[in-house]
């Protein structure tokens, strides 16, 4: 067995007190060892006690969250964990504690979202409405000029940023931002020619809508706007609920859903609810109250997670067509106390796979694909704003558990996977920090 002398060591005399032991699926050079017997990993406590989400506010206490109690995974776990997340032999491996170096790269004004270019450099839209070239390597920070008027206020601006799947051909990128028509606002999506220039900088042409929230409604809260395209080109776009509860639940207007489209912004005529036709069809999942994060995994499965109220933060595996039951259905109450019937009062409406009481407060989301943490590989890492944490989620199949959480000291907003396979984070607010995370050794 390709076991260091430490992972050894852990695991024959010490493993009550090694709770960074964990089990790494095979490879090639590793057929020769014990397969062990599969177990599902049991699910970490959680305390349920209410606790309003204070990351939703516009300018959002940092530390009224107390921190959710189970932080790491008991050695019971780790252990039951050995023979999960595939067939065949596994080895052991130690992490360090964390499993990673914190580097700041840039600072930034309320940065949002990230998306890497081919060339290396890094896109970063900032709230009040500058798109960002960043080169990495000379931390040179440029911007990129044309972007639309965005409408800046409460939890809206410019959003999301994300590159089309053959970029490297068609140089267009879609952008989410808030518009605003006289008092109502709601979010957009725009595809556009990325022109880079010769030095840091560049500029935006052949801007064209591709999607819009219908209606706008007053208030600027709970657009979500996170983008992501799949294997197959369809865009994918979480619209929130705009805090208006019932639109989440109502086929004929798209806040509250998540939407699949075609890249140029037609409806995919497979889409569960093509038939009704309108804005129905445009329509993939129904009753969400505020995703900002969406991902796929290596299987294609596409997860989203979303904030509760006071309480109640959910991960959800999505599927076509379902019904996510927001607002008739949350593990959180309303921040009045109201309370909320739980999901496992109404089983036709698809319950989270993990969800959080005391809040989390998610933004951002990737599904580790690299080769840098090969330990790491197929869990979810989602920014904590309230939390201030990177949140480490495991998968069993389609069964998710928290598995580690990281302190960053900061709300974070945006998680990316780089070329490399290091984690870029970016911390919220006015001088939030461009974070590339690397292997500590
Ligand atoms: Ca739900």
């Amino acid at each position: 067995m390709r076991l260091s002398f430490a992972a050894f060591a852990c695991s024959a005399l010490l493993l009550t007190a090694c709770d960074d032991v964990f089990v790494e699926p095979p490879t090639e050079n590793d057929k020769t060892e014990n397969a062990e017997s599969a177990a599902s990993a049991p699910r970490l406590a959680v305390s349920h006690r209410p606790l309003a989400n204070p990351a939703e506010a516009t300018v959002a206490p940092a530390t009224t969250t107390p921190p959710r109690i189970p932080v790491r995974a008991p050695a019971s776990a780790v252990a039951a964990e050995r023979g999960t997340g595939g067939r065949g032999p596994r080895r052991q491996v130690i992490e360090p504690d964390p499993p990673f170096r914190s580097t700041p790269v840039v600072t930034l004004n309320e940065p949002w979202a990230m998306a890497f270019l081919p060339d290396g450099r890094l896109l970063v839209t900032e709230k009040g409405g500058a798109l960002r070239l960043v080169n990495l390597a000379t931390g040179q920070v440029g911007t990129i000029s044309g972007v639309p008027t965005v409408a800046v206020g409460g939890q809206g601006g410019l959003g999301d940023v994300i590159l089309h799947p053959q970029y490297a051909s068609n140089r267009r990128i879609y952008l989410s931002y808030i518009e605003q028509s006289g008092a109502i606002y709601g979010a957009v999506v725009v595809r556009a020619r990325l022109n880079l220039d010769a030095g840091n900088g560049g500029n935006l042409t052949e801007i064209t809508r591709i999607w819009e929230q219908a209606p706008k409604v007053s208030g600027q809260g709970h657009f979500s706007h996170r983008l992501a395209f799949d294997s197959s080109r369809k865009l994918w776009i979480t619209s929130g609920d705009r805090q208006k509860f019932e639109p989440a639940q109502d086929m004929g207007v798209n806040l509250g859903k998540i939407i699949r489209l075609n890249d140029d912004g037609s409806v995919p005529s497979d889409n569960p609810f093509f038939a009704q036709g309108g804005i129905a069809a445009q329509v993939w999942t129904l009753g969400h109250r505020n995703p900002l994060g969406i991902a796929f995994d290596a299987e294609g499965r596409l997860w989203s997670h979303e904030m509760g109220p006071a309480g109640g933060d959910e991960l959800n595996l999505i599927l076509r067509g379902r019904n996510y039951g927001w607002p008739i259905v949350s593990n959180g109450n309303h921040y009045d106390g109201t309370p909320i019937p739980n999901h496992s009062t109404r089983p036709e409406f698809e319950a989270p796979k993990e969800w959080w009481t005391p809040v989390i407060a998610p933004s951002g989301m990737i599904i580790y694909s690299g080769n840098l943490f090969r330990t790491f590989r197929g869990d979810a890492f989602i920014g904590g704003l309230a939390s201030q944490a990177l949140v480490r989620v495991r998968f069993n199949g389609t069964q998710a558990t928290e598995y580690r959480r990281y302190s960053m000291g900061k709300r974070i907003r945006e998680v990316e996977q780089g070329p490399d396979g290091a984690i870029w984070l970016l911390e919220d607010g006015a001088g939030g920090r461009l974070l590339r995370l690397t292997p500590p050794g």
